[in-house]
């Protein structure tokens, strides 16, 4: 897909996941550089430049996406020629893409590793990085049940619910709000993430922060599964990460509601005290962490931004 088609995509959350987003944004920007003819290394470094802007604005605020960008087209200003830039791209995606596919598996099997034979685990909306770690557990041979909160407005827990039963595993599907009665049956809840800041808190789909609450005040661990690069550099300073906002046709069809005004926040922030551990493809830590995280992985300069 090239860039116009990877952005009206993700826009429209055809292309929806953080990993899912950050990955397809990273090919698009490959295609782009492998198929550039022109020999201007000035040239293709703008439209490089450009392309990623268009990614970013498609979902401005999510920062898989935002570090995604940021690593396919590090080090632009180092290439000498055309050539040079369209290699160091190409590399440079190739090895963010890996990486990611990669993360999926250790971060699945260090989930699984949480998850005991014989448990309730309950999850939220569509996350590839949850559903690996609760995959990775059933292919272990644990018997488990699965709790999958149906995820309003999008309903992307449809997805997880057919994706586990496809896969053998005893799903349930649950609306929202019966995410706290149901914690009671539970032994585990198990999210991914969109967005990590520095201080350890966890933005996920809207309802994760009540699921969160409901899962500590029942004493059941709460797993957040997450590459990363998903952890917000640009959170360093205490900053919070931006809530995406988006059209209210989502919740519902506005004509039908005269006089009433629809609110349609994507996702919420829980609190790094109702996280037990976040699993990253670098080791299993406590949100507490999240800022070792980010240095390690960004460095203490790494507040720049994608332009
Ligand atoms: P993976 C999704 O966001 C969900 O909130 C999901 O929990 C999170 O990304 C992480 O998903 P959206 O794109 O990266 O549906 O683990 O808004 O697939």
């Amino acid at each position: 897909m090239d860039i116009d088609g990877t952005a009206e995509a993700i826009r429209t959350m055809e292309v929806r996941g953080a990993a899912k987003i950050a990955t397809v944004a990273a090919g698009a920007l490959r295609d782009l550089a492998a198929g550039w003819e022109g020999d201007d290394v000035g040239t293709l470094r703008e439209e490089l430049g450009r392309a990623g802007r268009t990614l970013l604005d498609t979902r401005p605020t999510a920062v898989s996406l935002r570090n995604a960008i940021a690593a396919v087209l590090k080090d632009m200003e180092t290439c000498p020629d055309a050539t040079a830039l369209k290699e160091l791209v190409e590399s440079n995606a190739d090895v963010f893409i890996s990486r990611s596919e990669q993360a999926k598996g250790l971060i699945g099997r260090m989930c699984a590793g949480r998850i005991r034979d014989g448990s309730t685990v309950m999850t939220i909306c569509n996350s590839t990085m949850a559903i690996a770690g609760i995959l990775e557990a059933h292919r272990q041979g644990k018997s488990i049940r699965v709790l999958a909160a149906e995820s309003r407005p999008r309903r992307q827990g449809y997805i997880t619910a057919r994706t586990l039963a496809e896969a053998g595993v005893d799903v349930t599907l649950i609306v929202d709000s019966a995410v706290r009665y149901h914690m009671a049956k539970t032994d585990v809840a198990v999210v991914g993430a969109d967005a990590i800041a520095s201080n350890g808190a966890v933005i996920n789909k809207i309802g994760t922060s009540q699921l969160a609450l409901a899962a500590h005040e029942a004493r059941v661990p709460l797993i957040v599964c997450a590459e990363s690069y998903k952890f917000s550099p640009l959170t360093m300073g205490g900053e919070l990460v931006e809530i995406e906002m988006r059209d209210p046709a989502e919740v519902v069809d506005p004509g039908e509601f005269p006089g009433v005004k629809i609110s349609n926040p994507v996702f919420d922030a829980t609190p790094p005290e109702y996280i037990d551990v976040i699993v990253t493809e670098l080791g299993v830590i406590p949100p507490g962490a999240a800022y070792e995280i980010i240095v390690q992985q960004f460095g203490y300069g790494a507040l720049s931004e994608v332009e």
